[in-house]
């Protein structure tokens, strides 16, 4: 089954942009998902066209209408859920991505101007989604994020390599640092016990510096996995699916 994204937006020329390339570009080709960018501008009703209004009450800025905003979303609602991206929504984190890639897809509605009619977003019961603590001009920088995030997780677009580093970050902490060859680089050495073939050593290690790096540079995520019920992950163990347990 083909995972379909709808994004509605006022620029559907930069999509699938990025996306187009790469992984996640092949497997949009292979059909593994569908991408349909619908401009908004195209609901609107008039000779004008005109999607947006001055504020009520005044201030800088304009609003999305809230009827074309409602006829754009109205011509492709499904079962999907229907997501607006912007700065005041909740942070989008990899349990949420793993949840929407589990779906069938998703609307991505990409606000322009000061935002959208708030009644819009009450009356479709649209998800408030946003990729972090700053400020884009559009939200389609973050649909290009929140669509890369899912698309890498459906079935057959990557390998298991990508599913064990997923799990040990939905474990809360960072990747440990990766070397290659040379094993000497410019008087640079690699830490020994890589090269020393103890699997078990190897797995310590990365254990601790991925618990080192979390607590130096996230403080905000528990690194400290001990009183966790499951037991962790360890490199090279297999990874759960995103469905059901068996
Ligand atoms: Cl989803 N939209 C905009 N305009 N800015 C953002 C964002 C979204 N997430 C972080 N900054």
């Amino acid at each position: 089954m083909t995972w379909r994204a709808t994004v509605l937006t006022l620029f559907p020329a930069m999509f699938p942009g990025p996306l187009g390339h790469s992984l996640a570009g092949r497997a949009l080709a292979q059909g593994v998902w569908s991408l349909a960018a619908e401009d908004i501008r195209a609901y609107a009703p008039g000779r004008h066209r005109s999607v947006d209004d001055a504020p009520f009450g005044g201030g800088a800025g304009m609003v999305m209408r809230p009827d074309v905003v409602d006829a754009a979303l109205a011509a492709c609602a499904d079962d999907r859920p229907a997501i607006y991206l912007t700065p005041r929504g909740a942070r989008l984190d990899q349990p949420t991505v793993r949840r929407l890639a589990a779906g069938s897809g998703v609307v991505l509605l990409c606000g322009r101007y000061e935002g959208v009619d708030q009644r819009v977003i009450e009356a479709r019961g649209l998800l408030e989604l946003s990729i972090g603590d700053y400020v884009l001009s559009g939200g389609e920088p973050a649909a290009l994020v929140l669509l890369d995030a899912c698309v890498r997780l459906l079935p057959g677009v990557m390998g298991a390599a990508a599913s064990a580093e997923d799990e040990s970050f939905a474990a809360g902490l960072l990747e440990y640092p990766h070397y290659t060859r040379p094993a000497d680089w410019c008087g640079r050495r690699v830490p020994e016990v890589l090269l020393s073939g103890h699997h078990a050593a190897v797995a310590a290690w990365r254990e601790a510096e991925a618990v080192r790096i979390t607590r130096a540079r996230r403080p905000d995520l528990p690194a400290d996995r001990s009183g966790d019920p499951a037991p962790a992950a360890l490199p090279g163990a297999t990874v759960a699916g995103s469905g059901p347990a068996p």
